[in-house]
């Protein structure tokens, strides 16, 4: 056997069944094997960065790794933001780089480069396949490694060589190790603290944003009196109808002291002590209150679900979780602005849909139109690399074909990585994509004031033009059409409801662009 089918069988063994590529010369032999190996789902990416945020929202939402297929050193590189986002978002994700065979190295040939310092960026395993008679032994570990709780981005790098040389042999996928035991003086430490009259917070970050966490944490809160945020960016949080409602930090830094103002206690669950996004003169950059103190009842490595189900029997015995009612926003009419884009979501949001938020400044009233909407989860940019809402989309309408995917999609951010609508329509991927066009990178608009750099209203003419987008207009009902996505483009509220729930009723991707004028 060949090592490129010891590989790929060892994934399949190990639960990879679903491999995002873009593939080149390197890794012709692990394409060929596609059809040895049925069980391992091709899917091809136009774009690196495509295929590692695919992976990313994939695993968001089965909670199992999918392998991403990269060339050399330059794909690697091309898929780097999104693995980056990935590895904030503890995402398993097991990264597959071809590489020159071997004894094809020392000739320094054009694709020659150093992948190990690519993939240690974002990568917490790395290792280079030495022979075929490893690389099924290799795959495993790789997938083991990935899954090491709290989940991380691995990468196995496979020379041509070892890929298409015989001998190899598939392993057997490793045995995970047993969630760690709930800390029970953790779970002590939190119980006094929340107990004490002081006010206290518990912040929710990695599982404790999934709904058996929000359960117990809203179990725990409502009988303690303590508050319950959530991380500013979380990987995926429940939400809607019948789940506990949970705010999130404000990415702005004064929104967010308001918001933490008075706490003494700041109890963490899965999450890290709150911090600002940026630097900005004269802000601070803990967002921790002076004198409150951070009590760890979880971290990451831990099982966050468990120790805050164990804090709530120890605090809250016998107490019901606070649920979101059902009682959507009505269906906007008229003008089409930020305000009624957020309540024309809410108003149609199908039952079970996946929102993936990369609405940058459009996302204002998006959280309180959505409270009370059917119930959903929603996956947001956790590591503020832009251009992640249409992979993320695809991945997760891939791991989850039955459930509706929303793309809440800024235009700015889009065209980074819009080779996904292909792959959509390739896919027949359950995709409804709004492409909030506001014609500019409104957001730095904002931040070049924050960032004390001056009003953007009286930058000079040359600041102005790289944060504007209209000369010329994009159309991107145009690409997305040419990409094979049904598209069409919307300027009022009604036309909007209209559409979403056209594109909800019908199979395959579709995409609204939505003209909606920048908040900035
Ligand atoms: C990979 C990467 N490149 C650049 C940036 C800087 N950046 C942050 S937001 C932004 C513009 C976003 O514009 P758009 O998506 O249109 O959203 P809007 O601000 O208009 O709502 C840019 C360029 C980034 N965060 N990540
Ligand atoms: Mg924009």
């Amino acid at each position: 056997m060949i090592g490129a089918r010891a590989l790929m069988q060892t994934l399949v063994d190990s639960g990879v069944d679903t491999c995002f590529m873009n593939p080149g010369t390197s890794e012709m032999h692990f394409v060929h094997e596609l059809d040895a190996v049925p069980q391992m789902r091709g899917v091809l990416a136009l774009f690196e960065g495509v295929a590692t945020g695919a992976a990313d929202g994939y695993a968001r939402m089965t909670g199992r790794p999918a392998a991403v297929l990269l060339h050399l050193g330059p794909g690697l590189g091309n898929g780097l933001a999104n693995l980056h986002n990935a590895r904030r978002a503890h995402t398993p994700v097991v990264a597959i780089v071809g590489a020159h065979a071997t004894y094809h190295e020392r000739y320094d040939a054009p694709l020659q480069s150093d992948i190990e310092g690519v993939a240690r960026n974002v990568s917490g395993w790395y290792r280079v396949s030495a022979s075929s008679r490893d690389v099924g032994r290799d795959a495993a570990a790789a997938v083991a490694a990935s899954r090491q709780p709290p989940g991380q981005v691995v990468t196995l790098v496979l020379p041509a060589d070892v890929s298409w040389s015989e001998g190899a042999v598939p392993a057997r996928p490793r045995v995970l190790p047993p969630a760690q035991p709930v800390d029970n003086e953790a779970v002590d430490q939190a119980a006094a603290v929340l107990a004490s009259p002081e006010p206290a917070l518990l912040l929710l970050g990695g599982a404790g944003t999934h709904e058996p966490g929000l359960r117990a944490a809203s179990r725990i809160c409502a009988t303690t009196g303590a508050r319950m945020l959530g991380e500013v960016f979380p990987a995926r949080q429940a939400r809607g109808a019948g789940v506990p409602p949970l705010e999130r930090v404000a990415y702005l830094v004064e929104a967010a002291q308001k918001q933490l103002q008075g706490v003494r206690h700041i109890v963490l669950a899965g999450a890290r002590p709150p911090v600002s996004f940026f630097a900005y003169p004269g802000q601070p950059s803990d967002l921790v209150p002076d004198g409150a103190s951070v009590h760890t009842l979880a971290d990451g490595t831990e099982d966050v679900t468990a120790t805050l189900e164990a804090l709530a029997d120890r605090v809250a015995a016998g107490a019901a979780p606070q649920l979101a009612q059902l009682a959507p926003p009505a269906a906007p009419t008229g003008t089409l602005d930020v305000t009624t884009l957020a309540a024309a979501v809410g108003a149609t949001l199908p039952e079970n849909a996946i929102v993936v938020d990369e609405a940058q400044t459009s996302s204002l009233g998006l959280p309180a139109a959505t409270a009370n909407a059917a119930r959903h989860d929603w996956i947001t940019e956790t590591g503020g690399a832009i251009g992640q809402g249409l992979p993320c989309a695809l991945g997760a309408a891939v791991a989850a074909p039955d459930r509706p995917v929303l793309c809440l999609q800024a235009d700015g951010s889009a065209l980074y990585t819009l080779q996904a609508l292909w792959t959509m329509a390739r896919e027949r991927a359950n995709v409804t994509t709004i492409l909030i066009r506001n014609d500019a990178y409104a957001i730095l608009r904002l931040e070049l004031q924050r960032v004390g750099a001056g009003p953007a209203g009286e930058a000079g003419a040359a600041a102005k033009r790289m944060l504007d987008l209209s000369d010329p207009s994009i159309n991107h009902a145009a690409i997305a059409e040419g990409l094979g996505v049904d598209a069409v483009r919307v300027s009022t509220a009604d036309e909007l409801v209209a559409e979403l729930r056209r594109a909800y009723a019908e199979p395959g991707p579709h995409l609204i662009e939505a003209a909606v004028p920048s908040l900035l």
